[in-house]
């Protein structure tokens, strides 16, 4: 089975600036202990990151055919992305939605996710923990 994590903009400043949001755990510290539950549930997986909408629409594209699901923490264009909500929609692979904090008990634009009815299903405000459950999400839904 393979998982591909995509994470979107700005996400590659974790663990630097506002840790009283996101915490001081860095993507490269998420990605270690993704790797290490991904090894023991003998998933291979792979963890990118990007700030630009166009790239993670083509790696969602190019996910149909090459991994069985996707665990994708959008950023901020989990808000306002038609075309990665379009990308997701027109594929075949599952998408989990995951977000380290608790959108829903943030600010009020944060609340709606644009992605979230063509996902199957969202995991957030758990931090580091919301990329584990995503992972195991996804074996789940094998
Ligand atoms: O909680 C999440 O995982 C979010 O997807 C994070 C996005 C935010 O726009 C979403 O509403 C919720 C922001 C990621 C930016 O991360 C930063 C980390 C450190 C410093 C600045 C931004």
């Amino acid at each position: 089975m393979k998982v591909l994590f995509l994470n979107g903009p700005n996400l590659n400043l974790l663990g630097t600036r506002q840790p009283e949001i996101y915490g001081d755990t860095t993507l490269a510290d998420i990605e270690a202990a993704v790797r290490k539950q991904a090894e023991e549930k003998k998933v291979e997986i792979d963890f990118r990151q990007s700030n630009m909408e166009g790239e993670l629409v083509t790696w969602i594209q190019e996910a149909v055919g090459t991994a069985d699901a996707i665990v994708l923490n959008a950023g901020g264009y989990t808000h306002n992305s038609v075309a990665i909500r379009d990308a997701i929609a027109s594929g075949n692979v599952p998408v989990i939605e995951i977000h380290l904090s608790h959108i829903h008990a943030r600010e009020e634009f944060r609340q709606h996710s644009i992605i979230a009815p063509v996902c199957k299903g969202q995991i957030c405000g758990f931090g580091l923990g919301s990329y584990l459950l995503g992972l195991e999400a996804s074996v789940t839904l094998k």
